[in-house]
């Protein structure tokens, strides 16, 4: 069926689904994202970008997720995903933004219209599109908003229904470019393909070597209770033994609790333990986030003192089990690993000082991240907030599995690597990939999880939240480390940092919620905490803070 692009039936679908006046739409660090009653035209408009960039690139299959991720249920969000399964092109983004924005109808057909000029799209090239959803309450309406969309535009879209993020990016690499699925409905398939390959992958990658304790997931009462659920299912069918998840803040029925009092970010921002879990002594237990794309580990110590490893401490063990088994292999392979501003300072000590491996750092965000990792063999990159993976260049991925003649020594290594190359999720970060992957290490060194927090001792760190009246003013540079602007408010941030041993601070205005975000470490973590509210107290009385001032 030819796809011409048919403007009269987009003008006429479009008059359903009006631009709210008053809103300035952003795609930000993870797409758009708001209160969700802002987001039908929004996301109307993305089921058309979305056909326009399948017909860009020659058919190929884009994916689309409607999610907020950690942010508070009553918020929506909506991201592209490209053909490899990662974030949208930046060029894209801007695409996304001025299609949004549009005010009528049709200055909507116009933006359209230099989108296919600009990019010489051949309007009548078959294109398609899947897409799914969490949990949110708001969804169903916003994936009707995407139908809509999608079929104004005449393209062909397939609903994955309720989806982790990770799931969608995978599920849309898998489309483009493995074998063209068996039978079978989409949203099935993306379920069975998924817990097929990463089951698989966790079994060979922990051999033999036995289990350990049991592990608390706070799911966040998201989208991974369920998906985990069926996960461990996968696992346990082939091997009963091997993992042991116990499932709670599992509730993705009753509103009001998605990410309430529980989950990644929840955990992370407030160095404490979810709702609805008491840990007693060496327990272990990890956090999700609302769809599933981020995951920090926890325990309490012998002192009874919580012990978080978030993403530093994943990048330093995931770095470190890789750099060993690189080593022993023989094979010529670097390793990198990939931070932002938000990682704590003895990670970044640790990595470059003990590991000896090169760090780089950029800007919050998954795509800066992502891209940069790709710049070495093996790029380990993750958000101190629990959001990464590992990427195995095509380079590498070559040398580990094409390697011949070797010790028996280097052969283990090689089947490693190779196993570890299968059960990280490299289209994007995964909780669920990622529980398996570092499971699967501390299975093979047979590690607690304090054995693991020994590698370094994290600064005391804290981030507070700053509501201002437009968090657009706030610019900044050297990868998110320097304001700009306001002018004249960095000078007066590093006034107080110089006051505090290994103090550090930075200011940034967030990309998914309506807030300005405040880092601090120091030696010490009265000094910390005093830091950040310090800085956060600046911050509200200089660029217009709203609400109540900052304080502990
Ligand atoms: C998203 C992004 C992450 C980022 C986080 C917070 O995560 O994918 O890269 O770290 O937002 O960003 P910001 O500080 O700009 O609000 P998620 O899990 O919410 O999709």
């Amino acid at each position: 069926m030819a796809q011409t692009i048919d403007y009269d039936k987009i003008k006429e679908a479009s008059a359903k689904y009006p631009k709210l006046k008053e809103i300035n739409y952003t795609y930000g660090t993870a797409g758009f994202r708001m209160k969700a009653e802002y987001l039908e035209s929004v996301i109307f408009r993305v089921g058309i970008l979305g056909g326009l960039r399948s017909k860009k690139l020659n058919s190929k299959v884009i994916g689309i997720m409607i999610t907020a991720s950690h942010n508070p249920e009553a918020d929506n969000g909506v991201k592209l995903v490209d053909p490899s399964g990662e974030m949208l092109e930046q060029q894209w983004e801007g695409y996304a933004t001025q299609l949004a924005n549009a005010q009528s109808d049709d200055d909507l057909i116009a933006v359209i219209k230099s989108i296919v000029s600009e990019n010489g799209i051949d309007e009548s090239k078959e294109a398609s599109i899947v897409y799914a959803r969490d949990t949110r309450p708001s969804g169903p309406k916003l994936v009707a908003a995407l139908e809509e969309g999608i079929k104004a535009i005449n393209v062909a879209g397939g609903n994955l229904g309720i989806k982790s993020t990770p799931q969608l990016h995978y599920f849309t690499y898998y489309l483009n470019y493995c074998e063209k699925p068996a039978e079978g409905s989409y949203e099935e398939l993306a379920d069975k393909l998924y817990y097929e390959k990463f089951a698989e992958a966790f079994h060979k990658a922990v051999g033999d070597n036995p289990c350990l304790s049991p592990i608390y997931i706070d799911a966040a009462n998201g989208v991974g209770a369920p998906k985990l659920k069926e996960l461990a299912e996968w696992i346990n069918k082939i091997n009963n033994n091997v993992l042991k998840v116990i499932i709670i803040n599992d509730d993705i029925n009753s509103q009001g609790k998605l990410n309430f009092q529980c989950g990644a970010d929840y955990v992370k921002t407030g160095q404490k333990p979810p709702f609805g879990l008491t840990l007693t002594t060496e327990q272990r237990a990890a956090s999700l986030d609302g769809d599933a794309d981020r995951i920090v580990f926890y325990y309490v110590d012998e002192n009874r003192t919580f012990r978080l490893l978030d993403g530093d401490k994943i990048a330093a063990l995931a770095a470190g089990f890789i750099i060993e088994l690189v080593k022993t292999s023989g094979l010529d392979i670097n390793v990198g690993v990939v931070q932002t501003a938000y990682a704590n300072g003895s990670s970044h000590a640790y990595l470059e000082k003990e590991l000896k491996v090169p760090v780089a750092c950029v800007p919050t965000g998954v795509k800066y991240l992502h891209h940069k990792a790709q710049e070495y063999d093996v790029g380990v990159y993750f958000e101190a907030n629990g959001h990464g993976t590992v990427l195995f260049s095509p380079n590498a991925l070559n040398k580990i599995h094409s390697a011949e003649k070797r010790t028996a020594e280097q052969e283990k290594a090689i089947k490693k690597l190779q196993a570890l190359t299968e059960l990280i999720n490299q289209t994007v970060g995964d909780a669920l990939s990622d529980l398996l992957f570092v499971e699967a290490i501390l299975i093979n060194r047979q590690w607690t999880f304090n054995q693991w927090n020994s590698a370094y001792t994290d600064l005391p760190n804290r981030l507070v939240k700053v509501v201002v009246e437009n968090r657009q003013i706030f610019k900044t540079t050297n990868a998110e480390r320097t304001l700009v602007e306001p002018k004249g408010l960095q000078e007066k941030i590093d006034k107080l940092v110089a006051q505090y041993k290994d103090g550090r601070s930075f200011v940034r205005p967030s990309g998914t919620e309506d807030v300005v975000r405040v880092y601090a470490e120091a030696s010490t973590q009265k000094d910390c905490d005093e830091l950040a509210f310090k800085v956060a107290g600046l911050v509200y009385d200089e660029a217009g803070g709203t609400g109540g001032r900052p304080s502990e």
